[in-house]
């Protein structure tokens, strides 16, 4: 089953506490058109979902009863915060057969935790209990079911995503709760519409022309002020993983070409989704997309399926193939962003946000060369947004180019004001910071944006790709998966860099590691698959392969490996 998990949730169980409780609740819902509408989008029998770290995901045809019952809950939630609620329909960078689900919070964010455990109960609900639990949430969580409601809609290119998202709004509708779908829109496009709808257009326009003008007209501002770049002509190569990305980008191209030329490759036009390509085959295979033909120097990058990550590569003149993953992309912004207010003369607190899967030469670089503070947390999208947000300028960034800039109100006031009243190369340095903030799509990460503050980023700096990778070297790495029987028995502490349980795995991992310079290594039970995943780096590759493959060992015999025993060699 390719369905998510996450911590599971405590579903309520007694009906006779619940009946007692009600009161109010049972008249403000039309239960009739709910028993109805919930009959015609059927949970198959025994079919048990999680809200996982990006919400629901499994193949596409299990997941018309949690479309529905999404629906209804986006309306709660919208009762409850009296904001709108996005639900977007993807399934990222799995395969084109499966789908998924996942609601967006008022301010572009991810669900809160204790909304996402309503949502586990609530798709896994029986048929004959789905009111109550209903209603149950709607108790606990005080929602005035007088209160209008309303819920944006966005899907990516799936063949499947059309009639799932029908099945959303036939929630949305059961329940009063008014709507407007955007239909073909990227992940984080959808979270920019939700931001921008509750923020009363200070944010921007919740139009899909709103969104490309205000990031157009940033950069363009910004390439303006480029006056020797590394590349003569600035023009880049762009996996789209046959996805909505593609459709989005063509789109958007000639609001600013003036600053960017754009090739796409990977459009739709022909192969499957994510399939050989995308910002995910890239990272995880080390290797360019198929369907792409790069000459030596060249600038590319990938998005992954719903266009909220972003890798960028190239070749260097001897053929080998060099990614540029999100450290090092965090590690680009995050300098350029120090650079600006140093120039500006503004002290103001910057934080980067990584978790465990960053590279260790990424953090010893922007520690003791940059000088920049940084911070771990556990993997997913939502930790390091939350984190971000306690600083002036927050920039969170996972390796695997998930990521963007957050700034605090008070920074963005700052710098308008400075922008106006400051002296020349202050105020220059002002305004371009003001054109960067409103460049990043602060709601979510997003390929389109964060590639557009990259070029932006190289063209001022003049910076070639090369230039760009050579910050630091990237310290040898590998990633391993191990099944074993109940990835649960694996917790961990410290942004699941050690493990608690089993009893001696840390030790095991620790012993194993200290056999190794310049190594680490950590597990953690993976929150989109049934494995156990394992990272190590070292000095060499040949290093930190042997270190993942005896920890790999270490978890089959500590945490109860199934199957074959991890082999060496991959
Ligand atoms: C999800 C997360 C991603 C994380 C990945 C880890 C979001 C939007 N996406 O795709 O951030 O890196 O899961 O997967 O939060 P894993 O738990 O299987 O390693
Ligand atoms: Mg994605």
């Amino acid at each position: 089953m390719g369905g998510e998990w996450g911590q599971s949730a405590i579903c309520p169980e007694s009906a006779q506490e619940w009946t007692i409780q009600v009161g109010q609740h049972l008249l403000d819902m039309d239960l009739g058109a709910i028993t109805k509408y919930s009959a015609l989008h059927a949970k198959p029998n025994g079919l048990i979902l999680q809200y996982g770290t990006a919400g629901f995901r499994t193949k596409a045809e299990h997941l018309d009863h949690v479309m529905f019952r999404m629906g209804l809950l986006a309306v709660l939630r919208s009762k409850q915060t009296k904001s709108t609620i996005g639900v977007m329909v993807t399934a990222s960078h799995n395969p084109e057969e499966d789908n998924g689900v996942k609601l967006v919070d008022p301010l572009g964010e991810m669900l809160a935790p204790s909304w996402e455990e309503h949502a586990t109960c609530l798709a896994n609900a029986e048929e004959q209990d789905m009111q109550r639990v209903l209603i149950d949430i709607s108790e606990k969580e005080a929602v005035n079911l007088q209160q209008d409601a309303f819920v944006v809609i966005g899907r990516d290119t799936r063949p499947s995503s059309e009639k799932l998202s029908q099945s959303v709004i036939d929630g949305v509708t059961v329940l009063g709760g008014q709507f407007h779908d955007y239909g073909l829109l990227t992940t984080p496009q959808l979270h920019y519409m939700v931001y921008c709808r509750n923020t009363g257009g200070r944010y921007g326009k919740a139009t899909i022309e709103g969104y490309y003008q205000k990031l157009s007209k940033a950069f363009v501002e910004l390439t303006k002020q480029a006056s020797c770049s590394g590349d003569e002509y600035r023009s880049l190569k762009v996996d789209c993983a046959n996805g909505i990305g593609a459709l989005k980008l063509r789109e958007m191209e000639h609001y600013f070409s003036q600053g960017l030329s754009v090739q796409l490759f990977n459009d739709g036009s022909k192969g499957k989704l994510n399939h050989l390509c995308g910002a995910d085959f890239v990272k995880s295979h080390q290797k360019p997309p198929q369907g792409m033909e790069i000459k030596s120097n060249e600038r590319c990058c990938s998005f992954d399926g719903d266009a909220d990550r972003i890798v960028y590569y190239y070749h260097d003149a001897d053929g080998h193939f060099h990614l540029i993953d999100g450290d090092k992309i965090a590690t680009l912004i995050s300098s350029f962003l120090k650079e600006l207010l140093v120039e500006i003369g503004e002290s103001l607190n910057i934080g980067v946000v990584q978790t465990a899967y960053a590279n260790g030469s990424s953090t010893r670089y922007l520690e003791e060369v940059m000088k920049v503070p940084v911070y771990c947390t556990k993997t997913g999208v939502k930790h390091l947004h939350h984190k971000a947000q306690e600083f002036d300028i927050g920039v969170y960034f996972e390796a695997n180019g998930h990521g963007t800039a957050l700034f605090s109100t008070a920074v963005e006031m700052k710098i308008k004001q400075s922008a106006e009243q400051l002296e020349d190369k202050k105020r220059k340095a002002a305004k371009m910071l003001e054109n960067i903030i409103d460049l990043f799509n602060q709601a979510a990460g997003d390929a389109i944006s964060d590639m557009l503050v990259i070029e932006a980023i190289l063209a001022l700096k003049g910076l070639t790709v090369q230039q760009w990778d050579a910050l630091y070297t990237d310290l040898p790495n590998r990633q391993l998966k191990v099944q074993v029987a109940d990835r649960r028995v694996i917790t961990t502490t410290n942004a699941e860099r050690q493990a608690v349980t089993p009893p001696g795995l840390q030790e095991a991992i620790n012993d194993l590691v200290k056999k190794y310079k310049l190594s680490r290594a950590f597990v953690r039970p993976s929150g989109t698959e049934d494995v156990v995943r394992v990272y190590a780096e070292a000095d060499s590759q040949e290093s930190a392969d042997h270190l993942a493959h005896e920890v790999s060992l270490a978890v089959f015999q500590l945490a109860g490996g199934i199957g074959e025993r991890p082999q060496p060699g991959f």
